[in-house]
């Protein structure tokens, strides 16, 4: 991989694209994570040109929205615009379907909630990310509530998901915006997300997974060719 082909220069090229789908007056959610971050420079360029007047971003962590803002681009939120008409996001691992699994950056739930808010949400991507089954390349990250730590990491050990806490560099449990713990569960390849995402949505405790199951309509996947939009 050449530099001029560097996996950030992928990354920008599918964030370019994606920043075309974005229109006056637009409300627009964006995730986390470097992918989607790289949106904004785009973003920021097509409003400095006059073409985004009356669009407002939604950022889902607050990494996004301190990236919005030091771009000068109007951050909002949830409240102000509950039906958004576009999201887009990064991913840690995209199935054919464009199932995917989030939630490396920490942020699965507010992107989760954004993503559903969105009338269409699209993801963006290196082609690194492209997985013929989910959990063949990442584990699949569940949020869960601290009260419950212990009898959900019992749960999700009986389901097959050998968790892991997740911890920060100093050792203590990583928590989330919503003082939320984090579980990395090596389920291996998905024969049913669907099922799994269903198991895990009905376990009190269980705050968010990663499953981000048929809510992707689209995905910008940067490759050595270039970026291929895909649906
Ligand atoms: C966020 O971005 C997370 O859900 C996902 O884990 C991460 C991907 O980060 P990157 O774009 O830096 O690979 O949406």
């Amino acid at each position: 991989m050449t530099n001029a082909d560097s996996f950030d220069a992928r990354k920008r090229a599918a964030a370019q694209a994606a920043a075309h789908l974005v229109g006056p007056g637009m409300a627009v959610g964006l995730g986390h994570g470097s992918t989607a971050v790289a949106v904004v420079p785009f973003l920021a360029a097509r409003a400095g040109r006059g073409e985004l007047a009356g669009t407002a971003f939604v950022p889902a962590a607050r990494y996004m929205a301190q990236a919005l803002r030091a771009a000068g681009l109007p951050v909002a939120c949830l409240d102000d615009f509950p039906r958004l008409a576009l999201a887009i996001d990064g991913a840690d691992e995209i199935a054919p379907n464009l199932d995917c699994i989030k939630g490396g950056g920490g942020a699965l739930l507010y992107e989760k909630i954004v993503a559903q808010a969105a009338e269409r949400f699209v993801l963006v991507a290196d082609d690194g990310k492209c997985s013929p089954a989910l959990g063949t390349r990442h584990a699949l990250p569940v949020e869960v509530t601290p009260f419950a730590l212990a009898p959900t990491v019992d749960f999700l050990a009986a389901i097959g998901g050998a968790p892991t806490l997740r911890r920060r560099p100093d050792g203590d449990p990583m928590r989330t915006q919503r003082g939320n713990c984090i579980c990395d569960c090596a389920f291996g390849p998905l024969a049913d997300p669907a099922g799994l995402a269903a198991l895990l949505d009905a376990r009190a405790g269980v705050a968010g997974h990663g499953l981000f199951v048929g809510l992707a309509q689209a995905a910008f996947i940067a490759g050595p060719d270039g970026v291929q939009e895909l649906s």
